[in-house]
């Protein structure tokens, strides 16, 4: 299952709002993603390309790359448009030209209230189910339907009668119908929504929630991370679209002369490359992290990664460390927690304070409980090359994945593929994606539940050696079984059974 493309379709166009390769000057360098050196722009001024570190972005370039295909999406580097044609249009990968990637250029107005505001301040709050951090504003929704319509009309320029539409997430929930109106009948347009789809009554608090509803029913194909999103989809269709045909057997949909397919295809990660980089020598080294922050090498250690979200429980998480710190106390000095906390969307005021509520928890413990040689919280908001953060996973005894909700949740999957020693120990929230796939040999708790949580982590530390081997065995089989070559060729392959063709066809 090498997730090399030769399973793709012949044509493949991907939508995402994320671009693969990013054009950058020089004189602004961002120290997050590595980058090819260089190249010089048209009027000369040193730039460089950020290219995909991780995740879903370096998962789909070599696809994309194998198919010759093209990737549209939002052109957010500040040179990115002193690169591409007049079609806005660039060869990626650089130097090693094999597929197209047509840039959108959006206004800041734009970003604001397409990215900002809809996608990440109503339909991520709404889908997670947090409907009183919903911060809506009207002019959100128009903004998000004029970028769908300039993505759609996008791929309409580059659609050939055969081709693919593979369209990511939760920013393009109107392109597909839009799509579907611009591109040939004989076009496949399929989707992949990364976040919960929520229940009936949550999505009632969803603004323009019908219209959302007829733009993702323009799919072939839409596809969830775990069933229950695929029963809440169907569930909402239902009730909002009452004309629409809904197939519970069969989980398809029938609506406005479109027939849709829903299924759950839970998503996987690039396992051997976690595996290959938590043997590397950097990680075989100790952390650096840890060394850094006098992190004794007796110290057993906790580990948390996430990104400052509300949906990830971090605050919850801190209060049952200081619950468990404090009920015992034997552990004080021998256990040691790392917090790595990557910022996100800071533009919007709720991560902000978010961020500042998690700090400051960990500032009060941390004082609370340390010593002169000991800290009980490591807290970095620093960037993390995938050989340093395999180190620690690989270092880590117990791993701590406790979202509130999660679509899948990856890092605990990469806590997994890394951890090649095989003794450590997986808690895991009741309430992710993962759950499904991993929940019967990892640490289950109900995130939160303070005082179950606290005797959870105890009960991680004190487990038996074989206990925590023979669970990680079995962990490490699915992570490696299900990985993201996998969950790719799943996808291809629904998208090659639905046959568009054969269908129209058989209509005529
Ligand atoms: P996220 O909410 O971002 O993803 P997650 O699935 O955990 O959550 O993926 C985060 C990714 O970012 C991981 O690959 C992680 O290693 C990486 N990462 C985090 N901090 C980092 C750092 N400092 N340096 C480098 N890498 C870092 C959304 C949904 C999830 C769903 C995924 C995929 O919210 O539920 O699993 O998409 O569909």
């Amino acid at each position: 299952d090498e997730a090399d493309g030769a399973n793709c379709p012949d044509s493949l166009i991907v939508v995402s709002n994320r671009q693969p390769y990013r054009h950058e000057y020089d004189d602004e360098p961002d120290s997050e993603r590595t980058e090819i050196a260089g190249e010089r722009s048209a009027d000369d001024r040193p730039m460089s390309v950020d290219e995909p570190t991780g995740g879903l972005t370096a998962g789909l370039d070599p696809v994309v790359q194998h198919a010759q295909g093209t990737w549209i999406a939002w052109g957010d580097g500040d040179a990115d448009f002193a690169v591409t044609d007049d079609q806005n249009c660039v060869a990626v990968p650089p130097k090693a030209e094999s597929y197209t990637l047509r840039r959108i250029d959006l206004s800041e107005e734009a970003v604001d209230s397409y990215y900002y505001g809809f996608s990440n301040q109503v339909l991520w709050p709404m889908c997670h189910g947090f409907t009183d951090r919903i911060a809506y504003q009207p002019n959100q929704f128009d903004w998000y339907r004029r970028v769908n319509e300039r993505f759609a009309s996008a791929v309409g320029e580059h659609a050939r009668a055969d081709s693919t539409v593979w369209v990511q997430d939760y920013h393009f929930g109107l392109a597909p119908r839009l799509i579907r109106d611009a591109v040939p009948d004989t076009v496949t347009v399929a989707q992949f929504w990364h976040i919960p789809w929520p229940t009936p009554q949550t999505f009632r608090a969803c603004p323009a929630g019908g219209e959302l509803l007829e733009g993702l029913l323009g799919n072939d194909l839409l596809a969830f991370h775990v069933t229950d999103y695929v029963e809440n989809f169907l569930d909402c269709v239902g009730r909002y679209l009452p004309s629409a045909v809904v197939d519970r057997n069969r989980n398809i949909i029938h609506y406005d002369g479109e027939t849709t397919s829903v299924v759950a295809t839970p998503m996987g990660i690039d396992a051997e490359s976690y595996d290959r980089d938590a043997r590397s020598a950097g990680a075989k080294r100790r952390s650096s992290l840890l060394e850094a922050y006098d992190v004794s090498p007796e110290n057993v250690v906790g580990l948390g990664v996430d990104r400052l979200d509300y949906t990830k429980g971090i605050p919850a998480r801190l209060a049952a460390l200081e619950r468990f710190f404090e009920t015992n106390p034997e552990w004080r000095g021998e256990f040691t927690f790392v917090q790595k906390a990557t910022p996100s969307r800071t533009q919007i005021p709720a991560y902000q304070r978010y961020g500042d509520r998690v700090r400051n928890a960990v500032d009060r413990i941390n004082r609370r409980f340390e010593t002169d040689s000991w800290r009980p919280i490591v807290y970095t908001e620093d960037y993390l090359e995938s050989t340093e953060l395999c180190a620690l996973y690989r270092r880590a005894d117990v791993m701590v994945v406790s979202p509130l909700v999660d679509g899948m949740n990856l890092v605990a999957q990469e806590y997994i593929a890394a951890s090649v020693d095989g003794d450590g120990a997986l808690l895991l929230s009741d309430r992710v994606g993962a759950n499904e796939r991993l929940g019967s040999h990892a640490l289950s708790i109900d995130p939160t539940d303070v005082d179950e949580f606290a005797d959870r982590i105890n009960e991680a530390l004190s487990m038996s050696s074989q206990d925590r081997q023979r669970r990680m065995d079995v962990l490490r089989q699915r992570v490696f079984e299900n990985d993201l070559g996998s969950w790719m060729n799943e996808q291809f392959d629904h998208m090659r059974r639905l046959d568009r063709k054969a269908a129209l066809d058989s209509r005529k």
